[in-house]
C-alpha cells in the first residue's frame, strides 16, 4: 500500500506510531513494516522549509478528531454543534467569505456594571467585558480582525491555539502593536477543538486587568461523546475597584477585592438554568491576574472531562466536587442534573466571594461597641463599628448605613429564607424539574418534608438529644 506523506501522517498521528525519539531527522525507521509509508523518505521527521507553513503533526498530544490537513466547510450551529450558553455574555457574531469564517474584535473602553450598584471604565471588546466568546468548528477557517480604539497599543494573543507563530498576537515577539486607530488581520485554521481563551498580549499586567479578554470555544468536528444537553461558559477574573473610585487598579500584587465570573460579581450573576436530568457541560477558564480558583458545585459531583490541552480520556477522569482552575488554564466539567434544586456554584476562597469591603477588616466579633461608638462619631460623624456579629449581614444593614460611592455591600442579596452572605465569585445552578425557559427560575420550593427546620421537643427526646 503506497501511501502519500499526507496520509502518512495522518495515520501515524492516529496510529500513535510516533516518538519523539524515533522521530529524530536522519534516522532510519526500525520497523520494517512501516518503510512504505515514509516513502522515499526513510525517517519520520518531515523535511520542513521555513518559506512554507506546515501544520504541526508530529505532536501525538493535539486534540482533533479529523485529519488536521484536511479542509471542511464552516460549521454550522445545531448542525455541527450545540452553541454555548454565555451567562452574563455572548458569542461573537461572524460571516463567511469563501468557506472562512470572520469575525470582527474592537477593543475599546467600556462603561461595565459588575452587579447593580457597582460599574467602572474597564477596556473590553465589541462594547462588552470580557469580549464576546469566539465559537468555531474544528478545521474551520477563521479571520479575525481586531481593530484598536483605545488610546494605547495593543495586541491580542490567542492561548492554547495551535497557529503559525506570526498569529500568536505577542506584542514585540511575534509583531509590532496594533496602534490606535489600526486594524490588524489574525487568520489561521482551528486544527484542535476544546476551550481556550484570548487576551491582551501588550502591557498584560493592565490591560487584562482592565478586562481585555474573552474565550474561545472550537468543538470537535466528530464528536467522540454524547452532545451535552447545555453548554456553559464562564471567564473568571478579578478586579480591585477601590470604594469611590471608577477605574480598575490594575497594580495590586494580590487581594483584589472584586472576583468575577463573566464579569459578574453576585448578585449581579446570572443563575445556570437547566431541566433534571440533562447532561450539562460547564467549561471554566481563568484569566485572573494572581489568583486560582477553586469552583465547587453544591448538590451534584461531576468529572473533569478536559484541560485546555485535550480531553481526558474517560478512564482516566477523575470524580470531584470543586475543581481548580489555575490561572491560565480552562477545564471542563460535566455531570447530569439530576438533584433539582438551587444548588450555590462559587469558588470556596472565602475572600473570593465577598465585594469591595469584605476585605482587609479587623476581627470584632464579640467586642463591645457601644463606648466605641460614640467617641469615634466625635471624629468621624457618621462611624459605626463593623462586624461584630460577623460579616454575613452587612449587606442587610448597608441599605440604612452610608456608604461609598461606587460600592456594593460586601456580600448578598435577599434570599427565600434570610440574606444569602455571599458575593464575589458566587452563582446559583437551578435545576428543574419543569422548565418552560431558560430564564431564572425564581427560588425552589423543596418538596414537603425535606427543609431543614427547628428540632422540636419530642424530636430530641426520641433522639436522646441533650442541650
Ligand atoms: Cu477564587
Amino acid at each position: 500500500m503506497k501511501l502519500t506523506r499526507r496520509e502518512a501522517l495522518f495515520s501515524a498521528l492516529f496510529a500513535g506510531l510516533f516518538s519523539a525519539k524515533k522521530a529524530r531527522a536522519g534516522e532510519a525507521h526500525p520497523h520494517h513494516d512501516h518503510h512504505d509509508m515514509h516513502g522515499e523518505h526513510k525517517t519520520d521527521m518531515p523535511v520542513l522549509s521555513d518559506d512554507v507553513y506546515q501544520t504541526p503533526t508530529s505532536n501525538p498530544y493535539y486534540p482533533r478528531t479529523v485529519d488536521p490537513l484536511g479542509t471542511y466547510p464552516p460549521g454550522e450551529p445545531g448542525k455541527d454543534y450545540l452553541p454555548v450558553s454565555v451567562p452574563d455574555g455572548s458569542t461573537a457574531p461572524f460571516k463567511i467569505k469563501d468557506g472562512v469564517k470572520i469575525y470582527h474584535l474592537t477593543a475599546q473602553e467600556v462603561m461595565h456594571e459588575f452587579s447593580p450598584g457597582l460599574k467602572a471604565h474597564c477596556w473590553g471588546y465589541n462594547g462588552q467585558v470580557h469580549g464576546p466568546v469566539i465559537e468555531a468548528v474544528e478545521g474551520d477557517r477563521v479571520r479575525i480582525y481586531v481593530t484598536n480604539k483605545l488610546k494605547v497599543p495593543t495586541s491580542v494573543h490567542w492561548h492554547g491555539v495551535i497557529l503559525p507563530m506570526g498569529q500568536d498576537g505577542v506584542s514585540g515577539l511575534t509583531q509590532r502593536p496594533i496602534q490606535p486607530g489600526e486594524t490588524f488581520k489574525y487568520e489561521w485554521t482551528f486544527t484542535q477543538h476544546g476551550t481556550l481563551m484570548y487576551h491582551s498580549h501588550k502591557d498584560g499586567m493592565v490591560q487584562k486587568g482592565m478586562g481585555m479578554m474573552g474565550l474561545i470555544i472550537v468543538h470537535p468536528r466528530r464528536p467522540q461523546e454524547p452532545r451535552p444537553d447545555r453548554d456553559f461558559a464562564m471567564l473568571l477574573s478579578e478586579w480591585d475597584i477601590k470604594p469611590g473610585t471608577y477605574r480598575p487598579d490594575t497594580s495590586v500584587p494580590v487581594g483584589f477585592n472584586t472576583l468575577t465570573i463573566n464579569a459578574r460579581v453576585f448578585p449581579g450573576t446570572s443563575a445556570l438554568v437547566v431541566q433534571t436530568g440533562e447532561r450539562v457541560r460547564i467549561r471554566i477558564g481563568n484569566l485572573s491576574a494572581m489568583s486560582h480558583h477553586a469552583i465547587h458545585l453544591h448538590g451534584h459531583t461531576f468529572q473533569i472531562s478536559e484541560t485546555d490541552g485535550g480531553v481526558i480520556p474517560p478512564a482516566a477522569r477523575w470524580p470531584e466536587t470543586t475543581v481548580l482552575v489555575a490561572t491560565g488554564q480552562t477545564r471542563n466539567i460535566e455531570f447530569i442534573a439530576d438533584n433539582p434544586g438551587d444548588w450555590a456554584m462559587h469558588c470556596h476562597m472565602s475572600h473570593h466571594t465577598m465585594n469591595q469591603m469584605g476585605h482587609g477588616i479587623p476581627n470584632m466579633l464579640g467586642v463591645k461597641t457601644d463606648t466605641i461608638d460614640p467617641s469615634l462619631r466625635q471624629l468621624v460623624p457618621e462611624f459605626m463599628a463593623m462586624g461584630t456579629h460577623g460579616m454575613g449581614d452587612m449587606g442587610k444593614h448597608v441599605k440604612h448605613m452610608p456608604t461609598p460611592d461606587n460600592a456594593i455591600p460586601m456580600v448578598g442579596l435577599e434570599g427565600p429564607y434570610d440574606y444569602i452572605s455571599m458575593g464575589g465569585m458566587f452563582t446559583v445552578l437551578k435545576v428543574r424539574n419543569q422548565l418552560k425557559d431558560t430564564k431564572d427560575q425564581g427560588w425552589y420550593n423543596p418538596p414537603k418534608g425535606t427543609r431543614v427546620a427547628l428540632a422540636s421537643a419530642n424530636e430530641l427526646k426520641r433522639d436522646g438529644i441533650k442541650i
